[in-house]
């Protein structure tokens, strides 16, 4: 009887967390910022990992955001509002992603490339990085070439990651690695490459050394380059 018991319970406990996450979705789709964050603490509270809050909460808010911008169902300001609430979600989750850190795996110089705003999926990427236990150097976005060479240099980056969303910008990966090769830094560090519009045989193209549809393959590909 007791084992019926706790197994109910556990299904509650389950479904309970499922609604949760889903109600995260929506008000991240409403731009809800205040709702945002008081379902992320009432998740954690729950014990619902923050990766689980993050991919099954705020990602999956977002891309129903991105779907209805595509198709021209909202527009810029909402996805703005949306994107701020994700963020405040985003700003719970950070220390609790980046707590799992003890000795730094590595260090990754991160940006989003000149020219480009987009920067939730770029942020993502590195919170996700620095849960793995990278050091991890965020530039932000809008970011030149010649920041990007700074800081490869002055921080010595095993690896430096490009973001780009706009395939007007996503032409700019190729002119910052060949500033690094110019530079003679190329040797020294790991090409890694993401955003939507960026692809594996585009990567190949710019002679970058990886490519990632996502943040946690982009965690994958950091792990296997510097460790092979
Ligand atoms: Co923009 N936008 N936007 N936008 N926006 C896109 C990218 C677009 C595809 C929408 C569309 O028309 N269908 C389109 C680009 C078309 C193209 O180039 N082919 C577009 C456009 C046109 C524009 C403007 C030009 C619109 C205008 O002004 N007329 C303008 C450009 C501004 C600029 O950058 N100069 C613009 C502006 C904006 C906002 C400011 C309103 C806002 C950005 C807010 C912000 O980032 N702070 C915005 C948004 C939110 C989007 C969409 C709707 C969503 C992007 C997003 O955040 N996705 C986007 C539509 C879409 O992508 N379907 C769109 C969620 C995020 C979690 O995913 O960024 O893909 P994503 O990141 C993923 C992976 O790609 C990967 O991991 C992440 C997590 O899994 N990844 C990496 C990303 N970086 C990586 C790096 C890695 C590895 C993996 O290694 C280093």
């Amino acid at each position: 009887m007791k084992g019926i018991g706790n197994r109910s319970q556990n299904l509650f406990a389950k479904e309970e967390g499922m609604r949760i996450l889903e109600e995260i979705a929506n008000e991240v789709q409403k731009g809800n910022s205040d709702s945002v964050e008081v379902l992320t603490n009432r998740a954690l509270s729950q014990d619902i990992s923050a990766e689980e809050i993050l991919n099954s909460g705020l990602v999956d808010g977002m891309n129903v955001v991105s779907k209805r911008f595509k198709n021209n169902e909202i527009f810029i300001p909402e996805v703005l509002i949306s994107a701020k609430s994700m963020n405040s979600g985003l700003e719970i989750l950070k220390p609790i992603l980046a707590e799992a850190k003890v000795k730094s795996k590595g260090k990754v110089v991160i940006g989003t490339v000149k020219g480009d705003l987009h920067d939730i999926g770029k942020n993502i990427v590195a919170m996700l990085l620095r849960g793995a236990g990278f050091d991890v150097v965020d530039l932000g976005a809008d970011v030149s070439k010649e920041k990007f060479l700074e800081f490869v240099k002055k921080e010595h980056a095993d690896i430096l990651g490009m973001s780009a969303l706009l395939t007007t910008t996503m032409i700019y990966m190729k002119e910052i690695i060949e500033t690094l090769k110019n530079s003679g830094l190329r040797e020294n560090v790991k090409v890694i490459i993401g955003g939507a519009p960026v692809t594996e045989s585009y990567a190949a193209q710019i002679n970058a050394d990886g490519y990632a549809p996502d943040a946690a393959s982009a965690v994958d590909l950091t792990k296997k380059l510097l460790n092979g």
